[in-house]
């Protein structure tokens, strides 16, 4: 058993500058006065509070920066606030203490992934989301790096890596190919589904699971990321691989996606499986909702995620 003291630390990311919009800085916040902390508790869990970025104001450092390297846009402080996630990831796994980190953009993944992948070196990674990620600077059309955290920490086209993410390079592990699956996709770009192809990445498409049903595809996904089932997992989630009728608040919404019930069997079944070794809920933009309903229905998804993935069962 990975927490036999059911001890977790909530790693606060309240970070936007992987994207333009602003509003995603308010998504731990919100998970917090919903409640997540009550759930916790109720769960059973011990839980203590990180919160690495606390001393930045990272709202102000992205509307005064021009910090662009060729196409990638604040490539400084997604690196300063992303190398200070990676610490707080460490520090929890030191103390046998699961983190959940709650975002915040999804740019912070490059630091949860690289975190697990040097704590658990034979570790599998399950990447809900409608969007591959894995832009590199080379492929990225945006220039956003919440499109690009897998290529970073899949060490890929290094030669055009920011100079900021010198500390990524040294770390000793990258995420192998075999070790990163995904669910839910439905908007992957040119560039990236080649990286996928050539890579032979294993993901599963909204095209899958409408095929072989949700639990056929969890199943298939374990499989790929842990084919002994012994392995321990880090999930992932970026709240707009369920889909936009139940998750409003988001900055990249694509129609459909997973239902709310489909996107919760995923966290059921990898907390079953014991191996759950970290998680990450991203994406939770409170700001853009035209209506209060919206906001509540996106920051209860996340909180539900949060819940499945600490054992709640229904029954
Ligand atoms: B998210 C897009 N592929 O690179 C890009 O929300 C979207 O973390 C990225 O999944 C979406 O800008 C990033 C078009
Ligand atoms: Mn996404
Ligand atoms: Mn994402
Ligand atoms: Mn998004």
């Amino acid at each position: 058993k990975l927490y036999p003291k059911k001890q977790l630390t909530v790693i606060k990311a309240p970070f936007s500058g992987g994207q333009g919009k602003s509003g995603v800085e308010f998504g731990p916040e919100k998970l917090l006065e919903f409640g997540l902390l009550d759930d916790i508790k109720s769960l059973g869990w011990e839980y203590t509070i990180s919160d690495p970025l606390a001393d930045l104001d990272t709202v102000a450092m992205k509307s005064n920066s021009d910090d662009t390297y060729k196409n990638c846009k604040r490539p400084q402080m997604v690196s300063e606030c992303c190398k200070r996630i990676y610490n707080a990831m460490e520090d929890a796994y030191k103390n046998e203490s699961l983190p959940i980190t709650i975002g915040g953009d999804h740019s912070i993944g490059m630091s949860t992934i690289s975190a697990f992948i040097n704590k658990h070196p034979n570790g599998g990674i399950v990447w809900v989301d409608a969007h591959a990620d894995i832009n590199t600077p080379s492929t990225t059309e945006s220039g956003n790096l919440h499109g690009c955290p897998v290529a970073f920490a899949m060490g890929l086209d290094k030669e055009n890596w920011p100079p900021h993410f010198k500390w990524l390079d040294s770390l000793k592990n990258y995420v192998k190919p075999s070790q990163i699956t995904y669910i839910g996709l439905r908007d992957v770009d040119q560039g990236e589904k080649k990286i996928l192809k050539d890579l032979g990445i294993t993901a599963f498409s909204m095209y899958h699971v409408d095929k072989f049903g949700i639990n056929e595809v969890v199943r298939m996904a374990m499989e790929a990321v842990n084919p002994t089932g012994e392995n321990p997992i880090h999930l992932s989630y970026d709240v707009d691989g369920i889909d936009p009728l139940y998750v409003v608040a988001t900055g990249t919404p694509v129609r459909g996606g997973l239902t709310l019930r489909e996107g919760l069997f995923i966290v059921e079944e990898i907390a079953n499986s014991g191996n759950l070794a970290s998680l990450d809920i991203v994406e939770v933009n409170p700001l853009l909702a035209t209506k209060d309903i919206h906001v509540v229905d996106t920051v209860n998804t996340g909180l539900s995620i949060a819940r499945c993935a600490l054992g709640d069962t229904i029954l």
